[in-house]
């Protein structure tokens, strides 16, 4: 991640250009109007739009407007009325911000945070309380229950973090105001495909957009899916005829596992082999941040220097993962297409080895 590029001052000057309808929330202008007195400061609340700016003001607003009538066939004065409700939200935007990079990656540490008793022992309550659904996820998906259970427990703690902010707050203001880091293009466009499937699934839905709830960034409810992520992959899986991923732990399920088998989890196959690294030769570093697929063959990965500790069965595809361990020694696995199916969950392998480690522990403290 690249340091943030963009100061607190700048987001106030970015929120104060907006508040003076120059139409765009980053137009680096230093002029007086740059400077008009805005709140500085202000506590934030994570909950809801917490500055208000008229959206329909910015042109990027409606220019998406415009798009929506005409692409999705929405009503244009609903669609404005619906966004003259929506609030700017400054804290979505301080949070998307990347983090300083102060201390290099720790793997141990990253894993504490998730692989610990409280999500442990959560898990197990949720497993017996889900285990009929959770084995007709297996059965019909091919997802173990204790993935499943790990997802649940690194992304809300069985749903008691699911996020407090309005989803449309969120999306719409990291659509049009992201901060000014250099993947700020793709992230916008992202953002505003976000805000698009927020309004597709709501009326699909029969719902109030502003009935949806989730995180900074937009991820609903017990699995933090995307709006996006719920129209293609999330199912109503306790048949009550609607999806609905923030109050049916049951539809959270059916949709993990939903999610995963359509990103490429196979059925019965393991997710990590470990293995040592034999570093003195350099050809092993070309398998070294080859993106997040399970590409090579055990023998081209063997005759590079990687050994696994554990022989894999023939002809299972793998990518070297690297866990960084701050000042201690890199950890080395082979990851096999199921890790990488819970990489496009959340794109980090530190990530998918924490849902690893705590489906493992968890299902060892089930069967203890
Ligand atoms: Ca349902």
């Amino acid at each position: 991640m690249k340091s943030a590029l963009f100061t607190r001052h700048a987001s106030l000057l970015a929120l104060s250009s907006a508040l003076a309808l120059t139409g765009c929330a980053f137009a680096h202008d230093n002029s007086s109007k740059a400077h008009t007195p805005i709140k500085k400061n202000k506590v934030v609340k994570p909950v809801q739009g917490d500055e208000f700016a008229n959206f329909n003001q910015w042109r990027d607003v409606s220019d998406f407007i415009d798009q929506m009538v005409e692409k999705n066939g929405f009503d244009k004065q609903q669609l404005q009325a619906t966004l003259s409700k929506t609030h700017y939200v400054d804290s979505a935007i301080q949070l998307m911000k990347p983090a300083p990079a102060s201390k290099p990656k720790n793997w141990v540490a990253y894993r504490s945070r998730f692989v610990e008793p409280v999500r442990i022992d959560a898990g197990v309550a949720f497993w017996n309380v889900h285990a009929d659904a959770l084995a007709r996820a297996e059965a019909q998906y091919g997802v173990p229950a204790e993935i499943i259970v790990a997802i649940l427990g690194v992304e809300t703690v069985y749903g008691r973090n699911t996020g407090n902010f309005r989803v449309m707050d969120a999306v719409t203001t990291l659509a049009f105001a992201y901060p000014d880091t250099p993947n700020r293009t793709a992230r916008s466009a992202y953002f505003r495909g976000e805000l698009e499937n927020t309004l597709l699934f709501a009326r699909e839905s029969g719902i109030d957009p502003f009935s949806l709830l989730g995180s900074y960034a937009g991820a609903i409810g017990w699995p933090q899916f995307m709006p996006g992520s719920i129209r293609k992959f999330a199912v109503d899986f306790d048949g009550d005829g609607r999806i609905d991923l923030r109050n049916s732990p049951v539809d959270a399920i059916g949709s993990i596992a939903r999610f995963l088998v359509l990103h490429g989890w196979r059925s019965g196959e393991p997710v990590v082999f470990p293995a040592r690294l034999d570093t003195t030769g350099s050809e092993w570093q070309r398998f070294i941040g080859q993106g997040l697929e399970a590409k090579f063959s055990l023998q081209e990965l063997k005759a590079a220097g990687v050994t696994p500790l554990i022989e894999p069965p023939a002809g299972m595809p793998f990518g070297l993962v690297d866990l960084q361990n701050g000042e201690e020694p890199t950890e080395y696995w082979l990851g096999a297409a199921n890790f990488f199916a819970i990489t496009q969950y959340n794109r980090s392998f530190f990530y998918a080895m924490s849902v690893h480690d705590l489906s493992r522990a968890v299902r060892m403290a089930r069967n203890y």
